[in-house]
Order: structure tokens, then sequence, then C-alpha cells
């Protein structure tokens, strides 16, 4: 039942009641209160829907004593899930869909596994992947629990605490698939490969004969097939990877994280070049790939920051519409900021791209994997230990369950010779979506280097020439000058609404442009103001960067690497900062005197970018928030915004990399807070800055 397009005119209290009634299930209640106070109304001041009105989240419950921190999930023949998890216990959850007042059972099916990170289930049997290999688990005595537990096919292992791995997938013929993480080396402050096939895909037949897939993984924790059998990887930013991103993966790929290639001359291999073969310029991937043949860029970039921090699960959407609209697309985790985006590929000229979208954030935990349920809802599987998530549980089990309404969203964006095509999923108003400056559109990419992560380079805005919008108000066919391949697009259709007025659910897309397609161009005329000189100006790279990056002159200066001129001696105090494993700084907690002045050292030991950030008592979240918001430029500002309560900070740090700041300590004594303002770290990454008298 509707209600919100009633709820015209009442008071604000009013309407949040209403709303809270209205999710509770008691609508019917708020019915009778809306029809005493309704006027109608134009939509344009109706409550804007939400991503809870057409996906509803739902925690299973998880018995106490129980650590659900998901690794692997399989939904089961009979409609049970499996799910094995990273203290390296399996369970089956028998009434998972959690309907009426059966509630869900747990049933520990195997024990002593070692960090199993992936489960699937083949012809009666449960399969994992180890640290370092797949196991068959198998109930031969029919008790309910595993006695038979056989290696298929193992791999070496350094003991390197980050060579998790990930699979198996069973392909069609019955191979399985794994892939392998990357190990972290802290003295280096990058990924290595210490021992073979670290940084690769493998296939593996029953019988345990291995062949090497693919090379050039870093962080490879989600993978699975599109609709036409294809598989696709996600990747985690990171060394080599200047965002998270999903690559179509076949025999003999390199995708990019130049460690693994040094197993490249062992038997088997597809690949034959080496680590030193990869250039370390910076430029964008794309352009390095059109000079190492075996590089492959990536289907899409999924901006990190905004459309999550650390891509995980990914399921294709084969439920025939039991989950909504959006058949054959992919839904994507991210664990630090547990929410699902959704992507939309095409294939032109033979190789993948496509679009990205948010979809639904409010994961209860980190989020890292997803499956269909037997009723075509989703399941999300997550953990947080260890790395932090937006979502503050430890572990957890939610089902995400499509409410029947449809979103009016953009369903997907596909490039055209001369610009996209965005296809809604309801008719828009044909005249605002005929207006060329409804839509915003800016190219931007990453550096493919060495280092960790990267700054958005090479931004520059487009300029949508023209606007056709098709009879049945479904497709909007943009032609837009100043599009670039191997650039991702970020395009905002805020203007755009329904043919009812509202306003669409999500109005940003990121499309990852690797080719135009062929095919005719519309003919549209440039603007009599001549779109020319337009581009001329918005072709200049966004703001001076580096200009950016400094206080903004008359401001306080926030970051101080030398010593300040005027202070006699080095410091009062000197404090050495470290950071640990887990989002967290070593020490916790600094104290000061009022008015001290203050040397700082801070030595990002760890494995991904930090900052140091002193901000006033009571304000990390705010601070990290607006850090959020930064968006697209927010590596480049690294993660600094703009606002008192943020008093001193470093720059961003790369792993291993050291800098020192000088500060007058605040003359106010108190608990203030040091904070790293990266996305998804500062809800839990912070220590007290106790300023005393
Ligand atoms: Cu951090």
């Amino acid at each position: 039942m509707r209600i919100k397009s009633h709820l015209i005119h009442l008071t604000k209290a009013t309407l949040v009641a209403l709303c809270l009634l209205s999710l509770g299930g008691q609508a019917g209640m708020a019915q009778e209160n809306v029809e005493t106070g309704s006027i109608p109304t134009t939509s344009e001041d109706a409550i804007p829907e939400v991503e809870d009105d057409f996906y509803k989240l739902i925690s299973l419950p998880i018995p106490e004593g129980v650590i659900l921190e998901v690794g692997g999930l399989a939904t089961l023949p009979d409609g049970s899930i499996a799910a094995c998890t990273r203290r390296g216990e399996v369970w089956i959850i028998s009434n998972p869909n959690v309907s009426g007042n059966i509630k869900p059972t747990y049933r520990r099916f195997a024990y002593g596994l070692h960090e199993p990170l992936g489960l699937a289930y083949k012809d009666g049997d449960i399969y994992v992947t180890q640290r370092s290999e797949i196991t068959r688990l198998r109930d031969m005595d029919g008790d309910g629990e595993a006695d038979a537990y056989d290696k298929v096919y193992s791999w070496p292992l350094s003991g390197n605490y980050h060579e998790y791995s990930y699979g198996p997938l069973f392909k069609p013929n019955g191979n399985m698939l794994v892939t392998l993480n990357l190990g972290w080396s802290n003295s280096l402050g990058h990924g290595v490969s210490l021992v073979p096939w670290r940084g690769w895909m493998l296939e593996i037949t029953p019988d345990g004969q291995m062949t090497p897939v693919a090379a050039g993984l870093r962080s490879p924790s989600g993978f699975g097939f599109n609709e036409a059998g294809d598989v696709f990887y996600t990747e985690n930013q990171g060394d080599w990877v200047g965002s998270g991103r999903i690559s179509h993966i076949e025999k003999g790929d390199f995708l990019g994280n130049a460690e693994s290639l040094r197993w490249t001359d062992l038997p088997g291999s597809p690949l034959n070049i080496k680590p030193q073969d990869i250039p370390n310029t910076g430029e964008p991937l794309y352009d390095v790939a059109k000079r190492v043949e075996a590089l492959k860029p990536p289907a899409v970039w999924l901006p990190h920051g905004i459309l999550g921090i650390s891509t995980s699960g990914i399921l294709n959407d084969n439920t025939n519409g039991k989950f909504g609209p959006f058949s054959n697309q992919f839904f994507v985790g991210d664990q630090g900021q547990s929410k699902i985006m959704r992507v939309a590929l095409e294939k032109v000229k033979g190789q993948y791209q496509g679009v990205v979208f948010p979809f639904r954030e409010g994961f209860s935990s980190g989020i890292l994997r997803l499956i269909w349920g037997s009723d075509g809802a989703m399941f999300s599987g997550m953990t947080s230990r260890g790395w932090s998530s937006t979502g503050k549980e430890l572990f957890g089990l939610q089902r995400l369950v499509w409410t029947g309404r449809t979103p009016f969203e953009m369903k997907t964006v596909r490039a055209m010779p001369d610009g996209f095509e965005i296809e809604f999923t309801q008719p828009v108003n044909r005249t605002l979506a005929a207006d060329p400056s409804v839509y915003q559109i800016t190219g931007f990419n990453y550096k493919y280097q060495a280092e960790y992560g990267s700054p958005v380079i090479n931004n520059e805005k487009c300029t949508v020439r023209g606007v056709v919008v098709s009879e049945d108000g479904l497709k909007a066919r943009l032609v837009v000058d100043g599009l670039r391949e191997g650039y991702i697009h970020e395009i905002t259709a805020e203007g755009v609404r329904g043919a009812d007025g509202k306003p669409l659910l999500h109005h940003v897309g990121y499309y990852t442009l690797n080719q135009f397609p062929d095919g005719e161009k519309l003919a549209i005329a440039a603007p009599a103001h001549s779109s020319h000189a337009a581009m001329a100006s918005s072709a200049k790279p966004a703001a001076t960067k580096s200009a950016a990056a400094k206080p903004a002159a008359g401001t306080m200066a926030k970051r101080i690497t030398k010593r300040p001129a005027s202070w006699t001696k080095e410091s009062d105090i000197t404090i050495n900062v470290g950071t640990k494993p887990g989002l967290k700084f070593d020490p916790s907690q600094i104290r000061v005197k009022a008015g001290s002045k203050v040397k700082v050292v801070f030595h990002n030991n760890d494995d991904m970018l930090h900052n140091f950030v002193v901000v006033l008592p009571g304000t990390a979240i705010e601070v990290g928030e607006m850090a959020m918001k930064l968006g697209l430029e927010g590596q480049e500002k690294d993660y600094i915004p703009q606002t008192d309560k943020l008093l001193y900070h470093t720059k961003l740090l790369q792993p291993g990399e050291t800098e020192a700041i000088y500060f007058e300590a605040p003359d106010e004594p108190g608990d203030y807070t040091f904070v790293c303002t990266v996305p998804g770290h500062f809800y839990v990454m912070q220590g007290t800055f106790k300023v005393v008298q």
C-alpha cells in the first residue's frame, strides 16, 4: 500500500512519525491519520522515496555463541543456506527465509578449517576453499555432520597473513576456479607474491589437475558468471589498482598487479611477461594496455570512496524478475561501506564495459558474500573483524527482499558513437528529460602505478549537446562532446523527473568507456552560443590540484611539516604514532599540555592509506563524513575537508611512509580526537587526544 503520495502539508514531525509507522508495518494506522489532514498537491512536496521502500533488509537471528563471520555462502537444494566462517566452521541454516513464525535453525556441519573464504555446493557435497586448498566435505553416515574432509587440490602458502584464498566457483564442465590473494609486506609497503600462484586464478579439475588461468590479481575476493557464462572478478584498491573495479577474466589475461608475474616461467603459465616488463608511469591503465598486450582494462571502475572502498562479492541477477527489474545485471558488495552497487555491462567490439550505480546501503556489517535464496531474495554474508565497516556489527547475515515496487532509476546506460543512451525503469517527463542542462557528465581516470591507490586524474567536464527522448519516455539519447576512451564518466541526471513528477531514487552512475561502438551519429547542431567555446573552457583540468590541497590564504595552516621558525627548540613534546592492522592507531591515546608545542611523527606501517587528523571533541564522525563528501576529489585532497572542526593534519600517507607535523596544542583542555578520515576508516580509526592543564 502506498501512503506517501498522500502525505502532504502535514507537519514535519507528523511526517516522520508516519514514516516510522509505515516502516513498522502499521501503515493502516498511518493511513487514518493521513486522511484527516490530507490536501492534494504535487509530488514535488512529497517525501522522497528511499531505498527501503523498494528493497527491505531483514536480519537473520544468530544463536548466541555462534560467531558467524561469513567467508562463503551457498544455497542448498532444499533452500537451506550453507555458510563457512573465518573461524573455520561450516554451518547449515535451515528455514533461512524468515517467513511467518518459522525461525531459522543452525547446525554445525564442519569445523577446524583454515579461514575458508569461499564455499560451493555441487552434487550433494560442500566444497570450501581454505587458505591452502580446496576441500570437499562429505557426510558419510548421514548424521548431518561432515566426516570426510578430502583435499581436492592444494597450493603453497608462505604464512603471510594476507594470503587469502577464494572459491571454488564451479564451471559448467565441473572444473573449479579459485583466486589467490597476494601477500603483503609491511617492510616493502606493497603486495608480494612469495610463493607460486599468489595473485593468480587457477582452474582445477575434480581429480586435482591444475591449470593457471590468469595473473595480475591483487585482492580478488569476489568472482562469478554473467548470463553469457563469462567470468568476472572484483578487485580492491591497492598497489597497481587505483580504485575498485570489475574485470572480465579469460585465460592468458594479465589483470594489472605486476607481483604475480614472477611465476610466469613455471610450467603451465599462459603468460610470459615479467614484473619488470610493466611500465610504472602513472598513466591511465587503458593507455598502458595499448603497449602491454596481455594487460586487460577493467570492464567497470568503481570510484573509490563513492561506490565503495573494498569491493567484495559479485552476483548476477538470474532470478527472472523475482528480485525486481534488473535481470542479468550484477550486484556487487562492498566490505568497508556495507553497501551494494548495481552494474550493467555491455559488450562493445568484443570487450565488456558498462555502468555502475548505487543500489542499497545500510547493511549491518561488512559485506563479503552475496547469494540468491530459494525464493529470489538476496542473502548477504558479512564480517568486519580486522577490516572496519560502516555497518557496526562484527558479523551478520541479512536478507534483502524486493517489495514488488519498481524504483525510478536509470536502469542502464549504453555507449553510443556520439554519447550515451540512458534507459530508465519508468517513463520520464519528456520535456524535462529533453533539456541538456539536467545532465552533467565528467570524465576522469586513475593512475596505473606501483604506489597504493591513486588520486582522480585528468578530470574534465563534457558538454551535453543535445538530447532525444524516446516516444515511450523510457530512453534518453544524449549527444555528448568530450568523451574519452579508457575513461570513467560520471553521469548525473538530478533534474530528470518521472512522468508522475518524482525524482530518481539515485541520480548518478559511472560509465567506463573502453570503446565507442560503431553506428550512426545523431545530427544535432551545436547550440548558437557555440558549444566549441564551452568545450574549450570546460576542457581545462579542474582547479589546479596542488593548490586545492593547500590551505586557503588567510586561514591558519593546519599541516606544518617543518619546525616553525619561531620555535626555539624542536618541540615541547614529540609523539610517535603508528598504525596497527584492523584500523587502529598505536598508541590510541595521546596526552599533551594545553598550548604546548607538539611534534607528531606519524608512521603508516599498515597495508593501506591513512592520515592523522586532530579534530574538536566529539566531531570525528562529522569530519569523516565531510571527507567522504569530497567525492572524486577525496584522495587528491588527502581526505581533508574545509572545516573549523578540523585542527591539524598530516597528508594521506602511503603504506610505509612517515610524516612529521608541528602544531601548538589547543589552549582549551579536553578530550579531542585524532582520527583517520579515509572513507570507512573514520568510524573506528580514532584515538583520544587529551589536552590537560
Ligand atoms: Cu585510515
